[in-house]
């Protein structure tokens, strides 16, 4: 069996929570802080260039992103934790994930994407806590893995791995520029769907 990733679909984006699909289905989620490397890592797991937007501003993607593959969704979350944008915008954003992640979806898998060279940050201990509290099952993604030497990334890799929040949860070290890591993500998504 295995998910087919050619033929992966862009949908829509959702700007509002009640325009979000209702029929049920699987949804594999793709959360982090603005810039982390989400519409990135979509695009290496569909082998697509440009399919999910990449941006050279954060904050680009500010709405959440819809894409199917076979009857599976999968969502590009809006990015938290951009400084440049203003408080009320990014209220705006945490009012949809919140209602997004509270309204009885059928959330699979939740991959946290944590930039190796920044680790876990207080707004992304945030999200991971949001999730913790909420049930949701989620596995840590770590990025940019490329942008480290090894010494660098292995300290990176255990400090996550040794966050206190952490414990016993997946951690996967990937990177767009070397594609790595991608193979292990759909491994984890096989498990979960
Ligand atoms: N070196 C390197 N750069 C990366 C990698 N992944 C993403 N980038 C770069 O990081 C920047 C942000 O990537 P995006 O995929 O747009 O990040 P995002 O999380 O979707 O950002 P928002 O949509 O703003 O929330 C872009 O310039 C990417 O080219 C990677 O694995 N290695
Ligand atoms: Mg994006």
């Amino acid at each position: 069996m295995g998910i087919n990733y050619n033929l992966a679909k862009f949908l829509y984006s959702v700007a509002s929570f009640d325009k979000l699909p209702g029929d049920g289905r699987a949804e594999i989620c793709f959360s982090g802080r603005s810039n982390v490397g989400k519409s990135s890592l979509l695009n290496k797991i569909f082998n697509r260039k440009n399919f999910a937007r990449v941006s050279s501003k954060p904050g680009k993607t500010v709405t959440i992103n819809y894409f199917s593959v076979n009857d599976i969704y999968f969502v590009d979350l809006p990015g938290y934790g951009y400084a440049k944008i203003s408080s009320e915008t990014e209220e705006g954003y945490s009012d949809l994930i919140e209602k997004y992640f509270n309204s009885g979806r059928n959330i699979k898998l939740v991959f946290q994407l944590i930039d190796s060279r920044r680790g876990i940050t207080d707004s992304d201990a945030d999200m991971i806590k949001f999730m913790q509290y909420h049930g949701i099952n989620f596995a840590i993604v770590i990025t940019k893995c490329d942008k480290l030497n090894k010494t660098e990334l292995e300290n990176a890799i255990n400090s996550v791995k040794n966050h206190p929040l952490i414990k016993g949860v997946d951690v996967i070290a990937t990177s767009c520029v070397k594609t790595q890591g991608i193979e292990q993500i759909k491994q984890k998504i096989d498990r979960y769907i």
